[in-house]
């Protein structure tokens, strides 16, 4: 499957859905003319990264949040990759009719349906207004944790599955992927370059981003696409560095732009087969009886 990440530039708060979307559509051409068959897009393609500001205006909340999918806004996106024939996934701030609000990713087949929904788990940040940042990162006041658990999807003959952002830093996201055969997880970031509590580590937020998601990949026998929002948003940095990521843990492509940039590769499942083969056979090799600890406890505990 050939597979094409569509990094985008920074959106401000001004922007509209439309002239994101319109944005959107030029990179669907792109991939058209480069080949690809499935596009992924962004974590919260469609707006500004909005948890950066402490909000309790409940319209001014609602206003980032889709209520339908596609929507008003979104269903020339999906039109014209159907016309295009090709797949995508995207990121958006989710409002279901019972009024809960996830930040979610959806995989939709060239037939222009939704075939794979994932709602974020490991929402970073805080909840509460932190006067002394530069600015907010308020994932856990704005979102619920994701109540899906991470479902994969067989897709062209290849076993898709989607995590957002932050969820690539932690081995399980990609572990319990791996235990149903994943074969291609699909996700988007937007990383703030500086990170307030713990401004020592900035410089290596690229580093930390590549080595978190080389890592999923190699240990799972996966092909991993990572998708930045990228730039100076709105005063904020967001880090790019979008990449596409063998199973054998290479990086095979990469932007090298902060702006609307598209990344192409042939993703073969074939090489995923021979790791999940050999160096990583997970029925032959995996001892869960010695794991009970990750699934019984959540922070850690030293000895006395
Ligand atoms: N969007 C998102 O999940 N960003 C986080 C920032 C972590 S610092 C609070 C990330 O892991 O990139």
């Amino acid at each position: 499957m050939i597979v094409a990440g569509a990094q985008l530039g920074p959106i401000a708060r001004a922007d509209t859905r439309a002239n994101v979307v319109k944005r959107m559509l030029a990179l669907l051409h792109e991939a058209k003319s480069r080949g690809a068959e499935l596009v992924v897009f962004p974590e919260l393609a469609l707006t500004t990264f909005f948890p950066r500001w402490w909000m309790q205006d409940a319209a001014e909340i609602d206003a980032f949040f889709e209520r339908e999918m596609p929507g008003p806004h979104t269903t020339a996106l999906f039109d014209e990759a159907r016309r295009l024939g090709l797949g995508f996934s995207l990121g958006y701030a989710e409002k279901t009719a019972d009024g809960h609000r996830y930040n979610t990713s959806i995989l939709v087949d060239a037939g222009g349906r939704i075939v794979l929904r994932y709602r974020k788990i490991h929402l970073p940040g805080h909840a509460e207004h932190e006067p002394w940042r530069p600015f907010q990162h308020l994932e856990k006041r704005y979102f619920e944790v994701g109540d899906l658990g991470w479902p994969v999807t067989r897709e062209n003959g290849v076993v898709v599955g989607m995590c957002i952002c932050n969820d690539r830093r932690w081995p399980e996201t990609y572990r319990v992927m791996g235990l149903q055969g994943v074969e291609l997880v699909l996700l988007g970031y937007n990383t703030p370059i500086h990170n307030p509590p713990a401004p020592e580590q900035d410089h290596l937020a690229g580093f930390h981003n590549h080595l978190s998601m080389q890592a999923g990949a190699y240990q799972n026998a996966t092909w991993v696409v990572g998708v930045a929002k990228a730039g100076r948003e709105e005063g904020c940095d967001l880090l790019g560095q979008s990449a596409i990521i063998a199973p054998s843990g290479e990086i095979v492509a990469m932007a090298a732009t902060v702006g609307d940039e598209l990344i192409v590769a042939r993703c073969d499942p074939e090489l995923c087969r021979n790791y999940k083969a050999t160096m990583f056979n997970f029925a032959k090799h995996r001892r869960p009886e010695h794991y009970r600890l990750i699934v019984e406890r959540t922070g850690a505990i030293p000895p006395a």
